[in-house]
């Protein structure tokens, strides 16, 4: 890797595995100590959010996943999502000239469509947060019509190796200063990047339960303050969301 941050103690580049998250959290659980970093090729059981799956043909996406022992207090972990968010479009800005859009909790999106999506989830004491990227993908090879990937949007790089390092680079920076300052410094970032505050929106929970109103805002622990119209805001720490309508 050309450049990347002192921060990263280990970059491993396997061929193909399973899911890059599910290898650092097995790592995490047998005491793996913070700043690994684990890039596959290709993916065969890729994990999204709620065992939902993450497809990408082989060598056509980043797929990667960086293992961290915080120090902050456990609720505010999920947080490290935004954190890498943020950093995703800053990498993304700066060296693809690529102007990405962030929806909540933790999409990165291109002309409304998703480019990346990041998974953090807790293991053993320590957070996994993996970035799946699509940098290559063809119209054909996108796996959902809400998909979309840097060739798509006209990436001025393509190139996976550089993407990452200024991913990683950035990404260190961020979770710095979320150890040093907490989530607030990231969640301000997220918030000037937002695609999803001040849209309407409909919130789906995990019970099944459904909520629309508008989004007004995100707190500083990361969760979305949905306004339905009567003035009573709803606090949503977990859910997904759809873009109803742009802003009035
Ligand atoms: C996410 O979940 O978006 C988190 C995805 C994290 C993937 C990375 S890859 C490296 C690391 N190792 C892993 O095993 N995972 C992480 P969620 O918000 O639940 O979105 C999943 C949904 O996105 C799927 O149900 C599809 O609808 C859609 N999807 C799947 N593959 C996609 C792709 N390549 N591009 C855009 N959307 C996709």
């Amino acid at each position: 890797m050309s450049e990347k941050s002192d921060f990263w103690t280990r970059v491993d580049v396997v061929g193909v595995t399973g899911s890059t998250n599910a290898d650092l959290a097995e790592a995490a659980r047998l005491g793996a100590e913070e700043g690994r970093v684990l890039l596959a090729e290709e993916q065969v059981s890729g994990r999204g959010r709620l065992d939902r799956r993450w497809e990408s043909p082989a060598r056509a996406g980043l797929m990667l996943s960086v293992l961290l022992r915080p120090t902050l207090p456990r609720e505010l972990w999920g947080t490290l999502g935004i954190a890498a968010a943020v950093a995703l479009e800053s990498a993304l800005r700066e060296v693809c000239g690529v102007q990405a859009k962030l929806k909540w909790p933790n999409d990165v999106l291109v002309d409304g469509k998703k480019v990346c999506g990041i998974l953090a989830q807790a293991e053993g004491g320590a957070v996994v947060v993996g970035a799946g990227l699509n940098v290559s993908l063809t119209a054909e090879e996108l796996p959902v019509p809400e998909a979309t990937s840097l060739l798509a949007a006209g990436a001025r790089t393509l190139d996976r190796e550089e993407i990452a390092a200024a991913f990683l680079t950035r990404f260190a920076a961020e979770y710095r200063t979320w150890q040093e300052q907490g989530p607030g410094p990231a969640v301000a970032r997220w918030e000037r990047n937002s695609d999803t505050l001040g849209r309407e929106v409909a919130v789906s929970f995990p019970n099944g339960r459904n909520l629309t109103g508008r989004a007004v805002g995100i707190d500083a622990d990361g969760r979305l303050r949905v306004d339905p119209g009567d003035g009573a805001v709803e606090t949503v720490a977990a859910g997904d969301v759809v873009h109803l309508r742009p802003r009035a």
